[in-house]
């Protein structure tokens, strides 16, 4: 027994798969929720989170896996976390072995009333949190994965308080850089948000998964181990625009040009919030990076867009620096 599990260890070293994992429980609005506990049998589980079976990365993200991991269908016995829009969610990852990398939370409203039994690759995301690079180089720098490790294997994020009513699944996410290529680690779990929010995502900010991501792009296939990499101050974050609504964060670092600011951005890492990050100013005559908000009921930060970009009306709420 002893010789078989030195075995099993020494194999798994060799393969490099010593330690993964994921999102294993939650505290939402002061409530812990235990996750799906993986490598069991659903059978007679009761979770909130959907099921995902095994610690292994995704490294294709074309996979229908993306979205709520393998294999993302809902427990007999599952689950709905009823949480007030503006609540922090706090996600409790195992001890967690990557330190380089994004962390990231979306949001997929779910038709009818319960996301029970609905296929995750039907739905339409939208992203509510996202960290990347916090400070130093791509190469030597601090990611907020390892900021996560830091607090406890846990990140926080805030269901803003504007998002509408209604049943969803919240989709955590982090993607470690350590290998190429990337490794995406989603989870996702139901929560029914109540309170009075009224600011539907944007079109424009609604993406697939798989489809929100190519393995082509920069933040996927990004070479931490390069030259370049030594000096390499931004890293571009997978993904949408973040929602523009209030509560939603981007976390990046002093240098970063992260093209998916929002102007509603604040961060729930005060610490490690920069004040020349791309959150854009509401002064008068400030000029909105692309992307950005620029217009919508209620908007009273800047209306003009850069050069190159133009503001263009996605609904009453939001127009954005297209
Ligand atoms: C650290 O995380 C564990 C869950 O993994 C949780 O039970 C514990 O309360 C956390 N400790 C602190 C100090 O937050
Ligand atoms: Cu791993």
């Amino acid at each position: 027994m002893k010789a078989a599990l030195a075995s099993a260890f020494a194999l798994s070293q060799i393969a490099g798969v010593v330690a993964h994992g994921g999102v294993l429980s939650y505290d939402i609005a002061g409530t812990t929720y235990n996750g799906f506990v993986p490598y069991n049998t659903p059978v007679g589980q009761s979770s909130i989170q959907r099921i995902w079976n095994k610690y292994d990365p995704i490294q294709d993200v074309t996979l229908p896996i993306l979205a709520c991991n393998d294999n993302g269908l809902t427990l007999d016995l599952q689950k709905t976390a009823s949480v007030a829009a503006g609540s922090k969610v706090v996600a409790f990852w195992n001890t967690w072995p990557h330190d380089t990398g994004p962390m990231l939370a979306y949001l997929a409203q779910c038709p009818g009333s319960t996301c029970t039994g609905v296929d995750p690759t039907t739905l339409k995301w939208f992203k509510i949190a996202e960290a990347g690079l916090i400070s130093g180089t791509v190469g030597k720098g601090v990611w907020a994965a390892g900021q996560m490790i830091a607090a406890n294997n846990s990140w926080t994020i805030t269901i803003p308080s504007t998002v509408p009513a209604g049943n969803y699944l919240l989709r955590h996410e982090t993607i470690a850089l350590h290998s190429m290529p990337a490794q995406n680690y989603p989870e996702c779990a139901q929560i029914q948000i109540t309170g009075s929010g009224n600011v539907p995502p944007p079109a424009s900010i609604l993406v697939s998964f798989p489809g929100a991501y190519k393995q082509t792009d920069p933040g996927i296939t990004i070479d931490i181990y390069s030259n370049a990499a030594l000096t390499q101050t931004t890293y571009v974050i997978p993904g949408p625009p973040v929602y523009p609504g209030t509560g939603a964060t981007t976390t990046t670092g002093p240098t970063s040009t992260v093209g998916s600011s929002s102007s509603s951005s604040s961060t729930s890492r005060p610490a490690t919030t920069s004040t020349t990050a791309t959150t854009t100013s509401s002064a008068p005559g400030a000029t909105q990076t692309k992307y950005g908000q620029c217009g919508g009921q209620g908007w009273t930060g800047p209306t003009v867009c850069a050069s190159g970009s133009t503001c263009t009306v996605s609904n009453q709420y939001y127009s954005q620096c297209l």
